[in-house]
């Protein structure tokens, strides 16, 4: 007998997994939780049926919705990450020199699921440096202040998580941000949404002084094509002198690529 999770991407494109073992499954307050092994891209976490992981290819989403933001700053020390609750952007950060990480996740189910079923992504949760908050981030950002650096590790703007598209939630992230503040945000796949790709890119430009949009290739997710969208208060990321912690390992993000990221192919050049 064969056993297929799937997420349908869109109404008629759907991605498949052939379960090798199904491992965990729940429904929590918020949404439903499955895990379960696979042959080709290890174990994958799906919140209400949606791909938030492999544990093949999350270091290619971890690294990019981290680095990119944290080596353009180049001094943060206080981090706030919304959403994340498996810990993968968490454990991403945590490779810089930083004081402070603050992780507000909505549903702690998600993170005892990662802690229990992917031991790789939730290793940073329990570090000293990270302190958990289980609220909605909607409202956290409107009284927390002071990040140097504000990263949204959502899932996709349906159900709770569409308050974290809004041009008024990424001005409230402006707000919670010093001075010289930068925002990541994941921001969808142009390849199939590209309305979506452009409000949200609208929402962020309406909120920061630079918007740099980024990509990256997450062959889980729809499209495969993923972006990423910064936003600075002040610093130009353009203008940036970009200087590699050492002790810094990583498996997709290249320093020497950092300006390059910013270079868009013209189709996305053109949606946005
Ligand atoms: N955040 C989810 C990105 C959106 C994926 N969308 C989809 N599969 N339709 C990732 C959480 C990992 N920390």
């Amino acid at each position: 007998m064969e056993l297929w999770f799937s997420e349908y991407q869109t109404k008629n494109v759907k991605l498949s997994f052939r379960v090798k073992d199904l491992v965990y499954t729940k429904q929590s307050k918020y949404q439903y939780i499955s895990v379960f092994d696979t042959e080709d891209f290890g174990r994958v976490l799906m919140l209400d049926d949606t791909v938030m992981l492999t544990t093949r290819d999350e270091f290619m989403y971890h690294e990019m919705i981290s680095h990119v933001p944290l080596l353009t700053h180049q001094n943060a020390s206080k981090v706030l990450v919304i959403g994340g609750g498996d810990g993968g952007t968490v454990r991403e950060v945590l490779k810089h020199p930083v004081k402070e990480v603050h992780l507000v996740e909505i549903d702690e189910e998600v993170v005892e699921t990662s802690k229990k079923y992917f031991p790789t992504i939730s290793c940073g949760l329990s570090d000293e440096r990270v302190k958990i908050f289980y609220e909605d981030g909607i409202e956290f950002v409107k009284n927390h202040k002071g990040y140097d650096i504000v990263i949204i590790d959502s899932t996709d703007p349906v159900g709770p998580a569409v308050g974290l598209f809004s041009a008024q939630f990424y001005k409230d992230v402006s707000n919670a941000l010093s001075e010289d503040g930068i925002m990541a945000a994941q921001t969808e796949t142009p390849v199939l949404f590209p309305e979506l790709v452009k409000r949200i890119y609208d929402g962020i430009s309406s909120a920061f002084t630079f918007t740099n949009p980024y990509t990256a290739v997450v062959p889980t997710y729809p499209g495969a094509f993923w972006t990423f969208t910064m936003g600075s208060k002040s610093i130009d990321p353009l203008s940036r002198e970009i200087i590699p912690e050492t002790n810094f390992d990583t498996k997709y993000y290249n320093p020497k690529l950092h300006k390059a990221y910013f270079t868009l192919p013209p189709f996305l050049e053109d949606i946005i």
